[in-house]
Order: C-alpha cells, then sequence, then structure tokens
C-alpha cells in the first residue's frame, strides 16, 4: 500500500524551491513521489513504508528550507 503524509515546509518562494525540495525528498528511502503546492507550503509525500520523519527533515534542511510542521 502506498501511504501520504503531507508536511508543511516554510520559506519556499519560488519554482526553484520547489525544485530543491522535491529533489532532496525524492532521494529519502521509500519515497515515491513528492508534490508541492508552493501558495501554501504543503508538501506530500508518498512512500511505501512509514516514513522516516528524521530522514523528511533532514532532506528538507539539507535542501534549504525547514519544516514549519
Ligand atoms: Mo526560490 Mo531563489 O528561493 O533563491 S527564490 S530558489
Amino acid at each position: 500500500p502506498e501511504l501520504q503524509t503531507t508536511y508543511t515546509v516554510a520559506g519556499m518562494t519560488c519554482q526553484h524551491c520547489v525544485a530543491s525540495v522535491t529533489e532532496e525528498l525524492s532521494e529519502v528511502d521509500g519515497v515515491t513521489d513528492v508534490t508541492v503546492d508552493l501558495a501554501t507550503g504543503a508538501v506530500t509525500v508518498t512512500s511505501s513504508a512509514q516514513l522516516d520523519d528524521v530522514a523528511i527533515k533532514a532532506a528538507v534542511t539539507e535542501a534549504g528550507y525547514e519544516l514549519a510542521s
């Protein structure tokens, strides 16, 4: 089964930001899809198994942004 988890990422202001966050999150183990709503900062991550929230947080930080929730 696929799981979807929605996070809020602070600080994204353009499509390059979206691309960076998408790229980093796509590299996290188990992630199969990432969608980002630039207007709201909502980031929905689809995965094949329960996500490691520490890895998600690290990926967002690596991209240069912060998890708002
Ligand atoms: Mo989106 Mo540019 O941040 O620094 S506005 S990549």
